[in-house]
């Protein structure tokens, strides 16, 4: 029998609604085969950070899922959902209609070339952190340690919360 695993995926989109960008995602993702969304958090918007600066601001969301697949398979599912909704190759951390991101992955560590887990940056992105903080605040993470530590040495007050 195969063992289920937690994972964690963040969602992000700064293009062509997205609000509706990311609930359309969310949806999607929990009709994948093998995978079913546990918990989900809410919306947060906040300026692009990290990447080009004239671009809009983004709504992003994060997600635990129970998962049969494999990191890699779950990887090309998460890809195939970005292509199918419409995201093309763009500048490296420019616009995008929906960005589908593994952060955690149980407590494994992944270190290869095109593939990390822990995500690479999840320690630095406060629009990831704070989502994940809101459905998981005990976390403790492989590399990184306890998530609540992370969120304390945060001094972004740019996150916000979308109301609906
Ligand atoms: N900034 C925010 N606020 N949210 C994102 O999802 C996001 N994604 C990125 C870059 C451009 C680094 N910045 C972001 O890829």
């Amino acid at each position: 029998m195969t063992k289920d695993a937690l994972a964690y995926i963040g969602l992000g989109s700064n293009l062509n609604d997205p609000v509706v960008q990311v609930t359309y995602a969310l949806e999607a993702l929990g009709e994948i085969e093998g995978i079913s969304i546990l918990e989900t958090s809410q919306f947060y918007t906040s300026p692009a950070m990290g990447g080009p600066a004239d671009q809009s601001d983004y709504v992003n969301a994060v997600a635990a899922l129970k998962t049969v697949l494999s990191p890699r398979n779950l990887l090309q599912k998460l890809q195939l959902l970005e292509r199918l909704q419409g995201r093309t190759r763009g500048p490296r951390w420019g616009p995008r209609i929906i960005d589908l991101d593994i952060l955690l992955y149980g407590d494994r560590i992944i270190d290869e070339k095109d593939f990390q887990v822990p995500h690479s940056c999840l320690h630095q992105r406060a629009f990831v952190l704070i989502p994940l903080f809101e459905i998981a605040p005990d976390l403790i993470m492989p590399n990184h340690g306890k998530l609540s530590r992370l969120v304390d040495s945060l001094d972004s007050d740019e996150l916000q919360l979308v109301r609906n």
